[in-house]
């Protein structure tokens, strides 16, 4: 075929694919988290992906990929950082490796309660936060949650600190919560949530910490004989997106986000809510042996070194403001 007719058709169906293409233009939001579909952020990102898609008439959708599919939640962190991953919803476990003034949120028995932790993130002191971690290259687009985290062990019943000296704990890859752990006179692994069951099975560690909810979607009653409701920290979750996509989108696009994230969020405080309340007996049920009256007041007189680790970096300013929300 001449070269000149050659070009022509090329244009032409160049033309027709890019036309198509257009006409079935969407933004697909892809998203990484450590838990599986059904968890709490799972549910919480199956409904933002309702919401997306129904305020954007179906030209934005969300593609989950759970279960640490993207690797464990620190490395999404980095990759939502420097923009190959579009959105996370990860524990802040690993976030003060990258924005250190969020440490305060893992202080061992800093929040009170569900209302407290929740009054103070939904809050002018959570929205300072959200604005500290947006000058760290991410947009955070909500608090979501996590929840209040207890031990579990494949060695004893936890009733005090005791009886926790050198038992091997995963912990978050989180500074406090190392500290916290060794004060308490554990000997804690810091180690991504994607390779914690295979640890735990194969005995590398005796013991690991994470709300109700992650203990059951997780099932790590196959491989955890005890349960301690210690409750010893409230662990905040966040949805972030990469500062690129944020800014690429126009101010219509954002507030869909924005709705979206917001109707998220309900679903997985719901979710947390719910597994609070009726997680333990399933747990049970799977043979868990459950200390349930815990004695607190120990596990926070150990913790307080801590605090020192902070209040030496941070002070205590932030500290009062939450515990007199
Ligand atoms: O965010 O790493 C953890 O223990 C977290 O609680 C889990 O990944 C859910």
């Amino acid at each position: 075929m001449q070269m000149r007719a050659l070009l022509a058709t090329a244009a032409v169906i160049g033309f027709a694919s890019t036309a198509s293409v257009d006409a079935y233009a969407q933004t697909v939001i892809e998203v990484g988290h450590a838990t599986t579909l059904d968890s709490h952020y799972g549910m919480g990102m199956t409904r933002f992906g309702e919401v997306l898609e129904e305020l954007s008439g179906g030209e934005m959708t969300l593609l989950q990929h759970p279960a640490a599919a993207l690797g464990g939640e620190r490395e999404m962190i980095e990759a939502v950082q420097i923009g190959t991953l579009d959105m996370v919803i990860t524990s802040t476990g690993p976030l003060p490796n990258f924005v250190p003034e969020t440490q305060v949120l893992d202080l061992p028995f800093l929040f009170r309660d569900y209302d407290h932790a929740r009054g103070v993130l939904d809050g002018e002191i959570g929205q300072e936060l959200l604005a500290t971690i947006d000058d760290a290259g991410f947009k955070a687009l909500a608090w979501t949650e996590n929840g209040f985290r207890h031990i579990t062990n494949s060695q004893r019943p936890v009733h005090t600190p005791d009886d926790l000296v050198g038992m091997k704990i995963r912990t978050m890859e989180n500074p406090i919560h190392l500290r916290a752990f060794e004060a308490m006179g554990a000997a804690p692994t810091p180690m991504s949530f994607a390779e914690l069951f295979t640890a735990l099975q194969q005995g590398v560690v005796d013991a690991q910490e994470n709300p109700i909810v992650v203990i059951s979607v997780s099932n790590f009653a196959e491989v955890q004989s005890h349960l301690s409701l210690t409750g010893h920290l409230y662990s905040p979750a966040i949805i972030m997106m990469s500062d690129a996509l944020w800014s690429g989108l126009s101010e219509e696009e954002q507030g869909w986000v924005m709705e979206a994230a917001a109707a998220s969020v309900e679903v997985t405080r719901g979710r947390v809510t719910e597994l609070e309340e009726t997680g333990v007996d399933g747990l049970i049920e799977k043979g868990m042996q459950v200390v349930v009256d815990v004695d607190k007041g120990p596990f926070q007189e150990a913790v307080a070194p801590a605090y020192d680790a902070y209040t030496e970096r941070f002070g205590d300013a932030l500290i009062e403001r939450i515990n007199s929300f």
